[in-house]
């Protein structure tokens, strides 16, 4: 097939409540989804990606603006001029471009989308999905209190939810912890996750949290600290599982080999694709190593690929997948991802299997850039 047209739509989404992680406390959401325009054999083709970086670069180097520029005047030229294009040769046409995972992964996203609805074929059979459902898990930022904790980790339990992740950062992690598990008792699968706001010095205080059961703890240590995280984990017994450190099936090995991750959270686009997330699922899965499919509040486009991927059999733990409504009152596709006993569904439709609202989209829409050949 040939790429014609990348059109990027960047919507602006307001949160139901804030969310507040250890680097910011988000309010809205803005983000950009890619339509990609294909002509193939049998006609032209379309297909609908998710950027997932954020505004701010904050959680990775790459932020919202600065992937649509990068793809606009780096990648989308690239790949117009190539005149037998598919998703699985994106990556491999990009390979020259160093670095912007997120920006890359939005355009790969979109192509393969569109190729899939091509063949009519859905996104979980083209990647040996083996679940038509998939556990739900919620994540819960960070509250002004122990007290806000327990309620809102009750509340979410409360709608179903089948994992509980709690975010925290120092002066906001033993007690809450501690807090949410004595309510709640100890069959809760329970998580939490720093987003990086520790260091190494920190390791005895860290190693509490062993007292209290946890799956595991996501990225305590920064986003280059892989050896170091290796060092954490001989301190304790909570399982360290790598978030931010894994830009790639490269750096998933590295973590593997020192031993710095006995779990890894999975997202495609902090690793520049579906396509990579499914290596590292292979990698981990030969290795024994456990994986779950991360969030990034995306919006129902990125929440049914995430669900197809969540279906692969490596993913043993529930990941952030949870109902639109978890974020936002209102989705851009027709039908928004719904929580129901705890599991979301894997669509079944061609490409991701969901639609894109063209008036929802207007309405959030506040940037529309055309980029053609
Ligand atoms: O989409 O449910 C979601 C969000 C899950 O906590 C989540 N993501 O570090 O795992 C993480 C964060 C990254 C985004 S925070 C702004
Ligand atoms: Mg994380």
């Amino acid at each position: 097939m040939r790429l014609i047209r990348l059109t990027l739509h960047t919507v602006q989404m307001p949160l139901v409540a804030p969310f507040t992680t250890s680097f910011m406390t988000q309010t809205y959401r803005r983000s950009y989804l890619v339509e990609a325009t294909m002509e193939g054999a049998g006609g032209p083709a379309t297909g609908w990606g998710e950027c997932v970086a954020l505004d701010q670069p904050l959680y990775s180097p790459e932020f919202l603006d600065g992937c649509a520029t990068v793809t606009e005047r780096w990648l989308a030229p690239i790949l117009f001029a190539v005149d037998d294009l598919s998703a699985e040769t994106v990556a491999h046409h990009l390979r020259h471009i160093v670095g912007n995972p997120m920006a890359k992964a939005a355009v790969e996203m979109a192509i393969l989308d569109a190729q899939l609805r091509d063949q009519g074929r859905s996104f979980g059979s083209y990647l040996g999905a083996v679940r038509d459902e998939i556990p739900s898990g919620v994540s819960v930022g960070i509250q002004d209190s122990t007290e806000a904790t327990v309620r809102t980790v009750g509340e979410y339990l409360e709608q179903g939810y089948a994992r509980i992740k709690l975010k925290i950062q120092p002066g906001a992690d033993l007690d809450r912890v501690a807090a949410v598990r004595r309510e709640f008792g100890d069959a809760m699968l329970f998580q939490v996750d720093a987003n990086a706001a520790y260091t190494l010095v920190d390791a005895a205080h860290l190693r509490r949290l062993d007292d209290f059961g946890l799956l595991l703890i996501e990225q305590p240590l920064g986003e280059a600290d892989i050896r170091q995280h290796a060092h954490l984990a001989k301190q304790m017994h909570t399982p360290i599982c790598l978030d931010e450190s894994i830009v790639s099936a490269e750096a998933a090995a590295d973590a593997i080999t020192l031993g710095a991750a006995a779990v890894i959270n999975v997202k495609p686009g902090r690793v520049g694709g579906y396509l990579e997330a499914r290596r590292i699922h292979d990698l981990a899965r030969a290795h024994g190593i456990a994986v779950w499919c991360g969030g990034m509040l995306e919006t129902g486009v990125g929440r049914a690929a995430n669900a197809a991927l969540a279906a692969l059999p490596g993913f043993t733990l529930p990941g952030d997948i949870s109902g639109s409504d978890r974020f936002y009152a209102e989705d851009i596709v027709t039908e928004p991802m719904r929580m129901h006993d705890g599991l979301v569904d894997v669509p079944v439709g061609p490409g991701f299997g969901v639609e894109v609202d063209p008036d929802r989209l207007a309405r959030f829409r506040t940037e529309l850039r055309t980029v053609t050949p």
